[in-house]
């Protein structure tokens, strides 16, 4: 019966707007037949795209299980409180908004809940793997608050320059201290994080986005455990669930923190996606997702040792998570722009990537991010990243003499398609 719903839903699409639904069409076969390599980017599980093409995308439901502003919630409630539990019970939370619509509202909700304007944050600097959401100059956050930035330190293999965090802690006394990143390929301290923080008085934060799959699995190291305040994570990226975001937090915080997001932030949350949220909480807790999340890391760490075996220069020396940032430049004298756009002509899809201190714009950065999330998905292994690895250096070193590599884009399509794509 769900098979039918589906089909009609999409023979409408197909009437209405062949425009639209060729468009559909084209993208997914760009996933089946692609090697999808973007660290952010997954293939959602085919419960969740269920859920969000789902009745609950018809539903208002301001405020929060009990204590709504909208009749008719007997459904809603169940699903919401089901992901908050369940989402506790996995990350060891005190405290569960399962309500954010995006990495970036949930962030937000944070420092607006917290901070004054012109209050200090000290965070990781955006080319050393930090993110926009951590108040770069260019968004709405960075001109409110005053973000301060620490680095790491390249010619120590990337460590965090921990000397640099608590000096500007000590000097600029912060009120969050905050860390977590979208491309650096370590695990952290946060055992670290919170001794400097509780020396200044700080609050303590970590946008573990990436990496929230490999926490809920104890593949690495969880925030919480280390005693911080708020931990945020998007739901979509290693989780597999629908696009949007969680805060976990202690007992203390939970009352602002909801009204920070509601009625502070957003209106009406998106119940199609909090309830493809519990689903996806579920599955998190299996023990194929665990095997999933191992499987991840294992072929992120093939991935990048065969790179480094054809001479390529990675950003911290390999990787200890799903992502690797190829220093491009350094490595083969050719931009991440020009890589990222080389390799998709093959159906590789990387994103260009800033390096730490790069001396090149974020448009023509020096370096690529690679990550291996959305084709362990697939059911690709080690042996299936060592052909990619193999792939990607041909591509990039045979630039001058594509005409070698005819029969390639076939090759790769052809390798692609045998794998599931699930819910596609
Ligand atoms: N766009 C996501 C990433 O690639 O890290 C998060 O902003």
């Amino acid at each position: 019966m769900l098979d039918s719903v589906l089909e009609k839903n999409r023979a409408y699409l197909q009437n209405t707007d062949s425009a639209v639904f060729n468009a559909l069409v084209g993208e997914e076969k760009r996933q089946r037949y692609g090697i999808e390599l973007i660290a952010s980017e997954n293939f959602a599980f085919p419960e969740v795209l269920a859920l969000l093409g789902s009745a609950f995308t018809n539903k208002y439901s301001e405020g929060y299980p009990g204590r709504r502003y909208y009749g008719g919630q007997e459904f809603t409630d169940i699903i919401e409180e089901l992901a908050r539990e369940r989402a506790k019970k996995i990350f060891r939370a005190e405290h569960a908004n399962v309500q954010p619509l995006s990495g970036s509202s949930m962030n937000q909700a944070i420092y607006h809940a917290y901070l004054e304007p012109g209050d200090s944050v000290l965070g990781m600097e955006l080319s050393h793997g930090g993110h926009l959401t951590h108040g770069a100059p260019v968004s709405h956050m960075g001109k409110i608050y005053n973000f301060l930035r620490y680095k790491t330190i390249i010619d120590k293999g990337g460590v965090i320059d921990w000397d640099q965090v608590e000096d500007l802690a000590v000097k600029n006394k912060p009120k969050i201290l905050l860390c977590g990143h979208s491309s650096y390929p370590k695990d952290l301290d946060y055992k670290k994080f919170k001794f400097i923080a509780d020396k200044v008085g700080a609050l303590t934060m970590a946008d573990v986005s990436h990496i929230g799959g490999w926490i809920a699995t104890n593949h690495l190291n969880n925030p919480l455990d280390a005693g911080f305040d708020f931990m945020t994570t998007t739901t979509h990226k290693s989780m597999r669930g629908p696009r949007g975001g969680l805060i976990l937090s202690r007992k203390e915080h939970a009352k602002k923190i909801d009204s920070s997001i509601f009625p502070g932030l957003q209106g009406g949350p998106h119940m199609n996606q909090v309830a493809a949220t519990a689903v996806t909480m579920k599955k998190v807790l299996t023990r194929e997702f665990n095997d999933y999340a191992l499987m991840v890391l294992k072929n992120a760490k093939i991935l990048a040792e065969e790179l480094m075996t054809e001479g390529f220069e990675l950003v911290t020396g390999g990787t200890e998570n799903h992502l690797i940032v190829i220093d491009t430049v350094k490595s083969i004298g050719l931009d991440g722009k020009k890589s990222e756009e080389l390799l998709d002509e093959f159906g590789i899809t990387t994103n260009k990537q800033v390096v730490p201190d790069d001396p090149n714009p974020p448009l023509r950065p020096s370096g690529i991010r690679l990550g291996t999330p959305a084709l362990t998905t697939r059911g690709m292994e080690e042996k299936d990243f060592k052909i990619i690895a193999k792939w990607i250096t041909v591509i990039l070193k045979e630039r001058e003499n594509l005409n070698s590599l005819s029969g390639l884009k076939s090759d790769i399509k052809t390798f692609s398609e045998k794998f599931i794509l699930p819910g596609i």
